[in-house]
């Protein structure tokens, strides 16, 4: 008797999604509906053991952790906010790429509030990267957590300083901020439930060494 363990394979909507669409299709794997215009959570794909379910970005980890997701694909920024516990991270995949930064309104003078040894109101989804970051300088921080829009937050006197992903660049500029230092370079990784690893070992096997011939360095 063959026994088939079905896969399943965490993404978020949007630019993760887009971009691990050529890596599944490098592993023969094709998603049979399109999740901008379906209102499914979990799409099935061409092959009958394999399926997606979608979930928000920041959630990716805790499903693969929990196993409620075998595998799932995360930014670096994503994962270090999450800790990590319970996943095994093969392979950096090189998509979703960004870089974590440092910006504040143009008129701050960021150089000198740190020289100075001012402490500085920080707003940010990151605050583990954040917290790690100052203090690896030994700046003193007050963090703000925020969830979305940190660009409001020195506009408005919530903050001095922000914490953000920074791509392009075009919403620090539109908002009048200035980037002043780069903490990390992000992209996203694959990661995999270390349980499902010993239990599926074959499948996933296969899909991660498809993956990994079809990652594209930057
Ligand atoms: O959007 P939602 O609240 O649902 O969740 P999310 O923001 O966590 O998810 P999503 O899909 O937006 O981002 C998923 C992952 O993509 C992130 O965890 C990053 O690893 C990666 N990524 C790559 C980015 C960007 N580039 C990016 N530019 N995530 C967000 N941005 C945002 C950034 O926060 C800022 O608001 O885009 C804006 C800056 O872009 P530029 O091009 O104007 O600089
Ligand atoms: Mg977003």
């Amino acid at each position: 008797m063959t026994t088939t363990q079905p896969i399943t394979l965490a993404l978020s909507k949007g630019r993760i999604f887009e971009e691990t669409l050529p890596l599944l299709a490098a592993a023969g794997i094709t998603v049979a509906e399109d999740p901008e215009k379906s209102r499914k959570l979990i799409l099935p794909t061409n092959q009958p053991d394999v399926r997606v379910v979608l979930v928000r970005a920041t959630d990716v980890p805790t499903y693969v952790q929990y196993g409620g997701a075998d595998m799932g694909v995360a930014g670096k920024d994503t994962l270090i906010e999450h800790g990590g516990q319970g996943l095994f991270r093969p392979l950096d995949l090189c998509i979703a790429t960004c870089r974590v930064s440092v910006a504040v309104r143009a008129d701050f003078d960021y150089a000198q509030a740190v020289r100075q040894g001012a402490r500085l109101r920080v707003a940010t989804k990151y605050t583990q990267i954040a917290r790690d970051f100052f203090a690896s300088k030994g700046v003193h921080v007050d963090l703000i957590k925020l969830y979305g829009s940190m660009e409001l937050a020195p506009l408005t006197g919530l903050a001095d300083a922000i914490v953000d992903l920074v791509s392009t660049g075009n919403t620090l500029k539109a908002n009048q901020l200035v980037e002043v230092e780069r903490i990390m370079d992000i992209s996203s990784h694959l990661v995999v439930n270390q349980a499902a690893l010993k239990l599926k070992q074959e499948p996933l096997k296969r899909i991660i060494d498809a993956f990994a011939g079809a990652i594209a360095p930057r």
